[in-house]
């Protein structure tokens, strides 16, 4: 246990060392050999070259895109696998009923069973992680074994990892410890087990993104959820961005999107031409660690050091700098590919698909070219908006949190909570449709509070209480609000044009953060005035757009808390007073407007 800028750091005495883990976990396994990762370019090297000379890694049109690869996954492990997910708490209570819950006596035997001798053939590689800027006092450092080259290669690009992170673990420094392996990439051997308590995972029968590169989902908000409760902060599932207005002032805001919802492009959004002078800056686009500072703000940083992001519908006006940084020093996975050996997505508006991301000759009778998850894997500094703040040890101040969801109906295109608890209510009642970032149905509304719904590593009761309780600790509050990009008008088209125009949004969210204009009054909360002080000047929206975008309903909305209700009683007996009490007001607010 050691006290570091206020944060007591709480992790679980462990006898064995880094070394004698590894042997451990070689012996079960029992690979080849065992490599350990030292994060140079001559490493990189040879790895890129087995990964070629095996197929895990293609290599793509050097002249247009140079160092860019694709890969292509199991078809059937292209998603994080939120039904085989468990957290493996000793109390299953604490895991709640926001989490698959597996007692660790149980977990421990099914990890022996499925990991023995599943690297037979194989190398073990050891890759050595930090989680954060490495001199940051709310870093935390990992290792991570895996069988998979796709994974050691993303982990490089996704996180600082190497040799220096090994040194700083066997000097006696604390870490998080990920056992992975490809396993037979059967989805009836899949399992993503986490055991808090140790800071331990293992995963096992995928080789994707969250479920497999472990320092990020697993890490970095499951487990770093459960050590944020009990050391008091913030683990989430937020973009970071920094939006500096034409006087230079540097706003931070932080949001937190269900998968698939936009915080990748939020965070890299281009001002449009109708806002000179405006300037945005990405401090992270997927995950925040946020800290109570010494003067009473709440300080995020961003664990990552890459950026693991959606391919379709990114080109160079929806979203222009993830378009450029992703033409170079690129892994792209499940992609379809052009004749000319180019990465081809939909959205994209030139080039053709000839081959699509299973391999085969493109067929649009065998669905979208490149899978609706396929992913771009970029090191954060090839971003041209990327924040050099992203570097520093405390993080940056954040002015406002943002919640926000997929919602056809019902959720105007901004609202601003009334108070801290009623803007905990309004996180705890995001709802959004589904997406192809999880395997299962996509386009259903389900209530994902916080964007955490597969991430929190705790009780969700617990979790909101902690939330709550942060108004005591945090002087200077960050106001709240919730945004919705997605709102569909009867035609089932977009009514919002989004992307860089979401700026508007964000300009009426920073005067009201700054107390410079007034807002209507609802039992939702408070609403912009179109016309009046929320900014549409050269904006041409569809006839009737405006009423349906801005406009709440009373009745869909009496509705929506209804199901919010129904929906927080399966977390009694631990949700917090203050919530039901906010929850109620609303509610009774609602009724008694004619
Ligand atoms: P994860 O990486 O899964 O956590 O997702 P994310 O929240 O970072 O989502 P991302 O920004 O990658 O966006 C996902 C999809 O939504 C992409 O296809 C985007 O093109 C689309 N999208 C993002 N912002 C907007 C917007 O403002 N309007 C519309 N219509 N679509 C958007
Ligand atoms: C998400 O699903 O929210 C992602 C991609 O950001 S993954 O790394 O697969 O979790
Ligand atoms: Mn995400």
């Amino acid at each position: 246990m050691s006290f570091i800028c206020g944060v007591q750091r709480i992790m679980p005495e462990r006898t064995q060392t880094l070394s004698q883990w590894v042997d451990a976990v070689a012996q079960l396994a029992q690979p080849e050999r065992i490599q350990w990762c030292n994060g140079s370019e001559a490493e990189w090297e040879v790895l890129s070259r087995e990964m070629l000379a095996q197929g895990e890694m293609l290599p793509l049109n050097p002249k247009t895109y140079p160092h860019c690869y694709l890969h292509r996954s199991d078809p059937t492990d292209v998603a994080r696998v939120e039904q085989v997910t468990y957290i493996c708490s000793p109390q299953k209570d604490d895991a709640g009923p926001n989490n698959n819950w597996m007692s660790p006596k149980d977990a421990h035997s099914l990890y022996e069973r499925l990991f023995s001798g599943c690297m037979r053939n194989r190398t073990l590689y050891v890759v050595p992680y930090c989680m954060g800027p490495l001199d940051s006092p709310w870093s935390q450092l990992g290792v991570e074994i895996t069988d998979s080259r796709y994974v050691v290669a993303n982990m490089r690009l996704m996180t600082r990892m190497g040799e220096t992170i090994q040194k700083r673990i066997q000097a006696g420094e604390p870490f998080v410890r990920g056992q992975h392996s490809l396993g037979d990439l059967s989805p009836d051997h899949r399992y993503i087990l986490h055991y808090p308590a140790e800071n331990l995972i293992q995963s096992i029968g995928s080789g994707y993104g969250g479920n497999a590169l472990l320092g990020k989902k697993c890490h970095a908000l499951r487990i770093a959820s459960w050590n944020a409760r009990q050391e008091g902060w913030l683990a989430e599932h937020m973009l970071i961005v920094g939006v500096e207005n034409p006087e230079g002032q540097i706003y931070y805001l932080a949001a937190a999107f269900p998968s698939s919802c936009g915080k990748t492009n939020l965070a890299m959004l281009v001002p449009p031409p109708s806002f000179p002078g405006w300037k945005v800056w990405t401090v992270g686009d997927d995950i925040a660690w946020m800290h109570v500072g010494h003067d009473g703000r709440l300080w995020a940083i961003n664990p990552e050091a890459g950026y693991f992001g959606v391919v379709p519908g990114t080109n160079a006006t929806t979203n222009p700098n993830a378009f450029r940084m992703i033409q170079r020093d690129t892994i792209f996975t499940n992609v379809a590919v052009t004749s000319d050996g180019e990465p081809w997505w939909e959205g994209l508006s030139f080039g053709t698909p000839a081959i699509d991301w299973r391999g085969r000759p493109y067929d649009p009778v065998n669905g979208p070219a490149a899978h609706p998850n396929s992913r771009f894997t970029t090191r954060a500094e090839q971003n041209p908006a990327w924040s050099k703040h992203s570097m520093d040890p405390m993080g940056v101040p954040i002015t406002a949190i943002l919640f926000g969801g997929r919602r056809a109906h019902v959720a105007p295109l901004v609202y601003e909570a009334k108070n801290w608890a009623h803007g905990v209510l309004t996180g705890c009642a995001l709802a959004s449709e589904t997406t192809a970032a999880a395997s299962g149905k996509t386009g259903v509304v389900r209530r994902d509070p916080m964007a955490m719904l597969p991430f929190c590593g705790y009780h969700f009761g617990d979790y909101w209480r902690h939330w709550i309780n942060l108004r005591d600790r945090v002087s200077q509050l960050p106001r709240i609000f919730h945004v919705n990009w997605f709102r569909q008008g009867k035609d089932g088209k977009f009514l919002w044009p989004g992307y860089g125009e979401n700026l508007r949004v964000i300009q009426w969210i920073l005067e009201r953060c700054e107390n410079r204009i007034t807002a209507q009054d609802s039992p939702i909360g408070y609403l912009p005035t179109p016309g009046s002080d929320f900014n549409l000047k050269g904006l041409t929206l569809d006839q009737g757009a405006l009423g349906e975008l801005f406009g709440v309903d009373r009745k869909d909305w009496i509705d929506e808390f209804e199901n919010l209700e129904s929906f927080l009683l399966d977390y009694e007996p631990r949700v917090p007073i203050e919530l039901k009490e906010a929850l109620q007001r609303v509610q009774r607010e609602l009724s008694s407007q004619s």
